[in-house]
């Protein structure tokens, strides 16, 4: 559907900005789909490079595909990461954490030279927060950080998958917490991380490097800040 189209026509324009020998993180989400699938047809016409996954999810694709990984562990700097966006704003402030992988994307991101995050128009918004923002937070006193989140102005939501509560790749909980409108991203980014039970949470400030937004016509605009 125009959707998919406008998100896959963002992600192949990304995937231009990959060559030899660089070490690329692999996003994760419907529309980071598209760029790994890209990077596997390419890698068949003698691309090389090795990559970093934001999820298990996005592994496992990336494998199917034979892309080569390097482990974390033998690398300072990662040159490129390509990932999706639950919500962009003007400012290149995200809101990611919809597919429940922001911790990762987020150490992922922070680690790479180039974020380009790409996105179908809908992510588009004036200010964040519509979309509910992703928080992961330790399976511990969970109650109680859902109580200290709450006190922030949020309506909280344990993020549930098939009656089971949600668990990410690293074994936490994820809370889904709507604030409609966020006026200071900033602040509340540092607040929240500031509460005990808080792993992470979904803003990502000034982490983008480039946004390629992909329209439902099918056309994509790269945002320049
Ligand atoms: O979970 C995430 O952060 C994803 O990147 C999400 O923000 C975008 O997912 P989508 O590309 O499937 O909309």
């Amino acid at each position: 559907d125009a959707r998919t189209e406008a998100k896959r026509a963002a992600a192949e324009k990304a995937a231009e900005y990959v060559h030899d020998g660089m070490i690329v993180g692999l996003g994760t989400g419907s529309t980071a789909y598209w760029v790994i699938q890209k990077l596997g047809e390419r890698m068949k016409n003698g691309l090389k490079i090795k990559a970093v996954a934001t999820s298990n999810q996005s592994e496992l694709l990336a494998k199917e595909l034979e892309i080569p990984f390097v482990p974390l562990s033998e690398i300072g700097e990662i040159d490129l990461t390509i990932d999706g966006a639950d919500e962009v704003d003007d400012e290149w402030n995200l809101i990611k954490g919809g597919g429940g992988a922001l911790l990762r994307e987020k150490i992922i991101a922070t680690a790479s030279k180039e974020l380009i995050i790409i996105a179908d128009e809908s992510k588009v918004v004036k200010k964040l927060g519509q979309f509910p923002l992703p928080v992961e937070i330790v399976q511990f006193g969970y109650e109680l950080t859902l109580c200290k989140l709450a006190s922030y102005g949020c309506i909280t939501h344990l993020r549930m998958q098939e009656e089971e509560r949600f668990i990410t790749d690293n074994g936490n909980y994820i809370v889904d917490c709507a604030f409609g409108q966020i006026e200071r991203a900033s602040d509340l980014h540092a607040a929240l991380n500031m509460i005990p039970g808080v792993v992470e949470n979904g803003l990502f400030i000034n982490l983008a490097t480039k946004v390629i937004i992909g329209a439902n016509d099918g056309s994509i605009k790269e945002l320049d800040r």
